[in-house]
């Protein structure tokens, strides 16, 4: 209900729903597009929104978390940087009576009662299409040498994309992950640990990064050492941010999982019917798709981030 005209409001509250949201850092393409999704769909749903950077520190979005109980936020909204250790600052929220909504990533607490529902992608699910990729492309080759650039360590989508991979590529003994490192989803991360790969395993025949950044440093260490990206070594990524799609046009990534970073509109949606006490599904999945070198070039026109 909007406030009478020449009247702010005051005195006994808007009906403005105000959101508390903890974003895990700028890390990636893909984070800067979910942020920038959640901010302007907040203003464009007539949410009030305050947001905090956490740096990718677990402590820093306690804190946060803990500064929007005190604030009284109506929903807080967070994107859990690592898996484990939130209970204890979800049970305050629950005690001050805040819900709480996951975007992107999960926790793994066991009481599902700690939040309303968990909005994001199926990151098992996105490990298995790179896996499933990779076994059809290793047809007929007698050995596969993968070299794994992680997420950060803990995360949900590294963990889940690592294990969706792996069981992939169980339907081709030929491919064996060589080696498997963090490259902490950064693009400094994926360059420092390819070039070190690089050094170590002079025989990698492909690299499954877990996201697109990572991707776009190992070409630079890739390409520093004198090997073709998407030639002498095939990548394969997640994410399909427009650097990603652009490396992948020119056929320095060989397939991309699309992991859709646009969460802002379906969260704003699904805040408003918390807030008016309705029933929303414990879980909401996005829909995603996968890009090849010939549907990265068609796509690449009309790609918003
Ligand atoms: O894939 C990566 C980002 O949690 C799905 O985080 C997200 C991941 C995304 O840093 O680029």
């Amino acid at each position: 209900e909007a406030a009478p005209a020449g009247q702010s409001g005051g005195g006994g509250g808007s009906d403005k729903l105000t959101m508390g949201f903890a974003q895990v850092g700028a890390e990636s393409g893909w984070r800067t597009a979910n942020t920038k999704s959640i901010q302007e769909s907040a203003s464009s749903a007539g949410v009030d929104l305050k947001f905090s950077d956490a740096q990718q520190k677990q402590e820093n979005q306690i804190k946060a978390i803990r500064t929007y109980i005190q604030q009284k936020v109506d929903v807080i909204a967070f994107s859990p940087v690592v898996e484990t250790g939130w209970d204890t600052v979800l049970l305050e929220a629950k005690r001050a009576n805040i819900p709480v909504i996951l975007t992107d990533r999960s926790v793994d607490s066991t009481d599902t009662t700690l939040y309303k529902t968990f909005l994001g992608s199926d990151f098992v699910a996105e490990g298995k299409k790179a896996g499933d990729w990779l076994v059809k492309d290793s047809e007929g080759k007698s050995e596969v040498d993968v070299a794994e650039l992680q997420g950060t360590t803990g995360a949900a989508p590294a963990i889940d994309r690592k294990e969706g991979f792996a069981e992939a590529i169980k339907a081709a003994p030929q491919i064996k992950v060589v080696a498997s490192q963090t490259g902490d989803f950064t693009r400094s991360g994926g360059k420092q640990v390819m070039e070190a790969f690089l050094k170590s395993n002079p025989d990698i025949d492909v690299v499954y990064a877990h996201n697109d950044d990572m991707a776009l440093g190992a070409i630079e260490a890739i390409e520093a050492a004198g090997k073709k990206p998407g030639k002498d070594i095939e990548i394969i990524s997640v994410d399909a941010v427009k650097d990603g799609m652009t490396a992948l046009s020119e056929g320095k990534i060989n397939y991309i999982v699309e992991c859709n970073p646009l969460l802002g509109p379906q969260l704003m949606d699904l805040a408003k019917k918390v807030k008016a006490g309705e029933e929303v599904p414990q879980r909401v999945v996005t829909e995603e798709t996968t890009f090849t070198q010939d549907e990265a070039k068609k796509a690449l026109p009309d790609r918003k981030y």
